[in-house]
C-alpha cells in the first residue's frame, strides 16, 4: 500500500489521491479487513500526505478539529507520531524552501496563551461557544458571588446613556445590600399598578439605589429584579442569558466592511461586490429592529445608531453612490453608511477601485481616521464592532484595540481554503493575491476577536471528510514567512453558527398571491423571454413551456456556472426536460475590470457556441433590482423550475437561501455552507460540482418525476420553505446576535476574557510581520 503511495510520484498528496489509491488497493489485492486494520484507518482518516522516499507523512484527521501526524518508513513500515512542527518542518522542505541547518523558524502559537481558558470538548458542541461559556462560566460566579464578590455590582454600574445613569446607582454598596433592595423593590411595586412606568414608580426606586433600564412596566420590573435576585442566589446559565438579554446594554453598532463597492443600489455584479453587501443591509435592518424592540421593552427611550463603515471612492461608476461621505439605509430609522477614503503614504486620498486582494496597506490608516470619525458621529463609543471579511475584520480588531470594545468578525468567505496550497506556495501567488498578508491579518483578527459568528457549523470546522475554512488555520506554513502551530482552535467558546436569513419582504413564497409582483411580469417577460429589456442577453428558448432551470451569481471562477453550462450541454436528457437561464455578469468582456470575470464571460460564450446552446439557453447580464429577482425566483417556481447553485466551494450562498425562501426547489454544491442548508432530498439536493454529469443526471432524474408525480415538486418546495422557517431567518438572527453581544460583553467585564497576553503578543505579531508584508504592496 505505502509502496503504491510512494510510486505515484508525487510529494503532496491530497485526500482524494489518498483514498483513491486506497480502494484500488483493496480491489487489486481482493484484501478483507484492509479498511479495519490500524494502517487503513489512518489512511481512510487522513487529509493529506507529504512524500519523500522512504518517508511518508500522513496529516490524520480521526475527527473533527483534532489531528495527528504520523510518520512512516515505506520499507520498514515503522510507524511513529511526530510533531505537527516536524510535519510542517518536512513539507517545507519538500516544497523547496528548506531552512539552513541550524537556523529555525519564526513559529506562531496561540495554544500556551490559552492554557486554563475553557474549551469545548466534544466536535458537535463547536459553534454553540455561548452556551457552553454560560454553563462554565455561570457556575464559576457561584461561586465567586458566595465569596463576596462585586463584580456583578460593577457590571450593573458600568451602564449609562448620554450621561444618564442606568441600571444601578452608587447607593447599593455590596450584594448583600443589592439582594436586600431587591425584596424591598419587589415589595414596594407589588402595590403598584402592573402598567405603570418608570414616571410614577422612578423617584422610590432610584431612592432605594434602582435607575431606569429595568422594564417599561411595573410587571417588566418586577420580572427583571426578579431575575436578578434568582441569579444572586444561584446563576443559572438560563436565568443568567435571559437577565442579560434585558440590560440596555446595546445603543450603537459599528459595522465595517472596507473593501469593494458598498452601496444600495447600482453596485452588485462590480467587482468583489455580492452577498456581503446584502448581508450587512439585511442585517442592519434586523439588528436595528431588534435594538428598537428591546430598548423599548426596558423603557429607554432612545434612538440606536448603526454606521456601517466603508471606503470612499471618489472615482465611483456613475450611478453609485460610492463617492458620497454619508448615505441613510432605508428600511431603517437611523441607520447610515459612512464612507472614509484610503489614503497613500503621503496622505493623499486613493480616487480609484482597489482589489480586495491589495487593500492592506492602507488599512492602518483608515481605521485611525474611521476612529475619529465613528466618535464624532456617535457622541461616543460603539457598544459592539462587528468586522467582515478579513479586511473588516483586521480594522475591528485596531480599533477594538484602542476603543476597547466588544469585537464580532463575520469572515463571509476565507480565501486560505480556496486556493490549493495557497499557503505553502505562496510566495509563487503573492504577487497577485498578496496571500502572506491575508493569512496574517485573518491569525490577528481572529485571536483578537470577542466573538466569531459564521453562518454554517461547517466554514468552522467542516465535515468528517472535509476540514472547515477556520481549521484549515489551526496548523499551517508559510515557508521563508512564518510556521503556525496553533493558529485557531475551533473548540474555542468564541465560535458560534449564526445564520443569516433572505430579506422577506423581498423575498416569500411563490405561493403567497397577495404579495405576488405582477407589476414587473412585463419586466421579467423582456428579461427572460424578449430583448432583454435594457439588460444584455445572449440565446432564448425556442420552447417556452419547459420548466426553467435557474442560475444566478458572480462570474468568478469559483461559482462555476460555465460547469453547469457544459454539464447542461452534454446531457441531451436534462436538455430535453428543462431549459437553462443563467443570470450574472457581464456579457462583453471588454467591458470588465476583473481577469476572473473576464475570463469566464469568453468560457461561457465558447461554451454556448460549442454546446450549440442557443435556443435552450438564455444568459442574461447581471440584475441589481433585488424586487425583481424576487420575483423571477417565483416566476420560476411558477414554471415548476428549480434554481442550481453549482459553486466548487460556497461559504454560505445567500441565492440559496433566497431560492428557497422564495419555494423554489434548489440544487447545490455540496462543497461548503450549502451542505448544511439543504437536507437533501428533502429541502432540496446537494451536487458535486467535480462530477458533472452525476448532478446532470440528478437534475434530469427530478425533472423527469416531477413531470410524472407533480406532487414530488410541490413536496420539495414544502420542504424548502419549512427549512428557511426553522433556521435561515433574519429574525432569529438578529435575536441570536443580540444576545451574543450581551453575553460576550458581560463575561468580558466580569472575568479575563480580554486575553490581555494574547493581544500583546498578537500586536508583535501585527507590527513584525503584518506592517512590512503590506508595506511591499505599496513598494510593488
Ligand atoms: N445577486 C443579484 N444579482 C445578480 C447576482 C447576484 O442580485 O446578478 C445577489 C444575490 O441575489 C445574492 C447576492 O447577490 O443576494 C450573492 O450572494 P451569494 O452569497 O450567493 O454570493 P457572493 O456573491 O457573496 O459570493
Ligand atoms: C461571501 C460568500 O462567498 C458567500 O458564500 C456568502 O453567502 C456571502 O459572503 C454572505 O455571507
Amino acid at each position: 500500500m505505502l509502496r503504491r503511495f510512494a510510486n505515484l510520484d508525487k510529494r503532496f498528496l491530497l485526500r482524494s489521491d489518498l483514498l483513491d489509491e486506497f480502494a484500488a488497493f483493496c480491489a487489486a489485492e481482493q484484501s478483507n479487513g484492509v479498511a479495519d486494520s490500524p494502517l487503513g484507518k489512518a489512511i481512510q482518516a487522513s487529509q493529506e500526505a507529504a512524500l519523500e522516499t522512504p518517508w511518508l507523512l500522513l496529516a490524520v484527521r480521526p475527527r473533527i478539529g483534532t489531528w495527528y501526524y504520523l510518520r512512516f518508513h515505506i520499507e520498514t513500515v515503522d510507524v511513529e507520531e511526530i510533531s505537527v512542527s516536524d510535519f510542517l518542518s518536512f513539507k517545507e522542505r519538500l516544497a523547496g524552501a528548506a531552512l539552513p541547518a541550524g537556523e529555525w523558524p519564526l513559529e506562531i502559537d496561540l495554544a500556551p496563551f490559552n492554557r486554563g481558558f475553557p474549551r469545548l470538548k466534544e466536535s458537535r458542541s463547536i459553534g454553540h461557544g455561548v452556551e457552553f461559556l454560560n454553563r462554565r462560566l455561570s457556575s464559576q460566579l457561584f461561586q465567586d458571588l458566595d465569596k463576596g464578590d462585586q463584580r456583578i455590582l460593577e457590571f450593573l454600574r458600568v451602564h449609562h446613556i448620554k450621561g444618564e445613569q442606568l441600571m444601578l446607582n452608587r447607593r447599593i454598596k455590596d450584594v448583600a445590600e443589592l439582594r436586600r433592595t431587591l425584596r424591598r423593590a419587589d415589595e414596594y411595586l407589588v402595590r403598584q399598578p402592573a402598567a405603570a412606568g418608570w414616571p410614577e414608580v422612578g423617584e422610590t426606586l432610584q431612592e432605594m439605589g434602582f435607575e431606569p433600564g429595568w422594564g417599561k412596566t411595573v410587571k417588566r420590573m418586577r420580572d427583571t429584579f426578579r431575575l436578578l435576585s434568582d441569579i444572586l442566589e444561584a446563576p443559572e446559565p438560563s436565568n443568567l442569558e435571559e437577565f442579560l438579554a434585558r440590560i440596555p446594554m446595546i445603543f450603537s453598532i459599528v459595522i465595517l466592511s472596507p473593501h469593494g463597492y458598498f452601496g444600495q443600489s447600482n453596485v452588485l455584479g462590480l467587482p468583489d461586490t455580492g452577498g456581503q453587501v446584502v448581508y450587512i443591509l439585511d442585517q442592519t435592518r434586523a439588528l436595528e429592529e431588534e435594538m428598537h424592540r428591546r430598548l423599548d421593552e426596558q423603557g429607554i427611550d432612545i434612538k440606536p445608531q448603526i454606521l456601517v463603515v466603508t471606503r470612499l471612492i471618489p472615482d465611483a461608476p456613475p450611478g453609485t453612490t460610492c463617492n458620497q461621505q454619508t448615505e441613510k439605509i432605508a428600511g431603517t430609522r437611523n441607520a447610515q453608511i459612512l464612507r472614509v477614503p484610503f489614503r497613500d503614504r503621503a496622505g493623499e486620498v486613493i480616487p480609484h477601485w482597489i482589489s480586495r486582494f491589495e487593500v492592506w496597506p492602507y488599512l492602518e490608516r483608515f481605521a485611525a481616521e474611521v476612529e475619529t470619525e465613528i466618535l464624532a458621529a456617535l457622541c461616543g463609543h460603539p457598544a459592539l464592532i462587528i468586522g467582515n471579511y478579513s479586511d473588516g475584520c483586521l480594522v475591528a480588531s485596531l480599533l477594538s484595540r484602542t476603543l476597547n470594545v466588544t469585537q464580532c468578525n463575520i469572515a463571509h468567505a476565507l480565501e486560505k481554503p480556496k486556493y490549493l496550497f495557497s499557503d505553502l506556495y505562496w510566495r509563487e501567488n503573492d504577487p497577485q493575491y498578496h496571500f502572506s498578508c491575508q493569512f496574517t491579518a485573518d491569525l490577528i483578527a481572529m485571536n483578537t476577536a470577542d466573538f466569531i459568528i459564521t453562518s454554517t457549523y461547517q466554514e468552522i470546522a467542516g465535515t468528517p471528510d472535509s476540514v472547515g475554512q477556520y481549521e484549515s488555520y489551526a496548523a499551517f506554513t508559510m515557508p521563508g514567512l512564518y510556521r503556525t502551530i496553533q493558529g485557531v482552535d475551533v473548540f474555542d467558546p468564541k465560535f458560534n453558527v449564526v445564520s443569516p436569513g433572505a430579506d422577506p419582504n423581498v423575498y416569500f413564497s411563490f405561493r403567497d398571491e397577495r404579495r405576488r409582483l405582477r407589476g414587473l411580469h412585463a419586466e421579467l417577460e423582456a428579461l427572460v423571454f424578449g430583448d432583454g429589456g435594457g439588460s444584455p442577453a445572449r440565446g432564448g428558448f425556442a420552447d417556452r413551456t419547459k420548466p426553467i432551470l435557474f442560475t444566478m451569481a458572480r462570474l468568478d471562477r469559483i461559482k462555476n456556472i460555465s460547469g453547469l453550462v457544459d454539464w447542461y450541454g452534454c446531457c441531451p436528457r436534462l436538455r430535453e426536460q428543462v431549459n437553462l437561464l443563467v443570470v450574472g455578469g457581464r456579457l462583453d468582456p471588454n467591458l470588465s475590470i476583473d481577469h476572473e470575470e473576464r475570463a469566464q464571460i469568453e468560457l461561457l460564450h465558447e461554451l454556448i457556441d460549442r454546446h450549440n446552446l442557443e435556443g435552450q439557453l438564455r444568459w442574461v447580464g447581471f440584475q441589481s433590482d433585488r424586487n425583481l429577482v424576487g420575483e423571477l425566483y417565483r416566476l420560476v417556481a411558477d414554471s415548476r423550475g428549480a434554481f442550481v447553485q453549482p459553486a466548487l466551494f460556497e461559504a454560505c450562498g445567500l441565492t440559496v437561501i433566497e431560492a428557497m425562501t422564495c419555494g423554489l426547489p434548489t440544487f447545490a454544491t455540496c462543497y461548503g455552507g450549502p451542505l448544511e442548508i439543504i437536507e437533501n432530498g428533502v429541502s432540496g439536493f446537494h451536487i458535486d460540482p467535480n462530477h458533472g454529469d452525476a448532478a446532470a443526471e440528478l437534475l434530469a432524474d427530478f425533472f423527469e418525476r416531477s413531470a410524472r408525480e407533480p406532487a414530488h415538486w410541490e413536496q420539495l418546495a414544502d420542504g424548502s420553505l419549512a427549512r428557511i422557517k426553522a433556521r435561515y431567518t433574519w429574525d432569529l438572527y438578529a435575536h441570536r446576535m443580540m444576545t451574543l453581544a450581551r453575553v460576550y460583553g458581560f463575561w468580558k467585564h466580569v472575568t479575563n476574557l480580554e486575553r490581555q497576553e494574547t493581544r500583546r503578543y498578537l500586536e508583535m505579531l501585527y507590527a513584525l510581520q503584518y506592517r512590512s508584508l503590506a508595506a511591499r504592496i505599496h513598494d510593488g
